[in-house]
């Protein structure tokens, strides 16, 4: 028997379903036909909302750049992490979803098994060399029924994949660009994180890495 000598190790080909827990998977290069648009109906939403570091609770900068698309964004303040209506930079409603959003995710989630999707809220995170994400739990949405979709763009980053419990040694998966990852049921309270991310400049993002995280936030 074979074993592979680092679990980060790329090679993984597009059309490959990884799984990673019991209803955690990747979908490698899964949105690679659609970067492109991707990429193109994002420069809108980020013109119409830019990115802003936001603060977290505990006053610290985060260091990952975000911002949001769809009927609800998630904000982080003083106050604590919440979903809002509102861009709370402009006091706008937050630019609308776009079609390719929202189709790419729909049918990631459908592909993963878990029938239809309807996410109400896009936050998109932008990665810089040394960007990194701290293990966290998504709780901040109402139901933990609906699952989480993932999109990866831009230069590659090592995703921490954690357990149900701070204590557990995450596992390290490569997510390049196209790579989209789905989560839900038993896998969806799992602590999870990006390490500081490394500079290998994309073709078409520099040295940019985007994630898009579809949820469903409301009720
Ligand atoms: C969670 N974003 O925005 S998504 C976040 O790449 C966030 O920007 C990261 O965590 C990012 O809250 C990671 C990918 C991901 C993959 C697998 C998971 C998150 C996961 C498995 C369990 C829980
Ligand atoms: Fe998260």
């Amino acid at each position: 028997m074979t074993l592979p000598l680092f679990d980060d190790a790329p090679g993984a080909q597009p059309g490959h379903i990884e799984w990673l827990g019991e209803q955690a998977c990747v979908l490698h290069g899964q949105a690679l036909p659609h970067a492109a648009a991707l990429i193109d109906a994002f420069d809108a939403v980020a013109a119409q909302a830019p990115f802003r570091h936001l603060v977290t609770p505990g006053g610290a900068t985060m260091s990952v750049a975000m911002t949001n698309c769809g009927p609800l964004g998630w904000v982080s303040d003083r106050r604590g992490y919440r979903y809002s209506p509102e861009d709370p930079a402009s006091g706008l409603p937050w630019p609308p979803m776009p079609a390719v959003f929202r189709r790419l995710a729909q049918q990631a989630a459908k592909e993963a098994g878990f029938g239809i999707f309807e996410p109400d809220a896009c936050l998109v995170n932008r990665y810089t060399p040394g960007t990194r994400l701290s293990l966290h739990q998504d709780r901040d949405e109402q139901d933990y029924k609906h699952p989480i979709v993932s999109v990866s763009l831009g230069m590659p980053a090592t995703f921490l994949f954690g357990g149900l419990t701070r204590a557990e040694r995450p596992r390290r998966i490569l997510l390049e660009h196209g790579d989209v990852v789905v989560w839900g049921g038993v896998d969806r309270l799992r602590f999870h994180g990006i390490a500081p991310l490394k500079d290998h400049p994309h073709p078409r993002l520099g040295s940019v890495r985007l994630n898009l995280t579809f949820r469903r936030a409301g009720a």
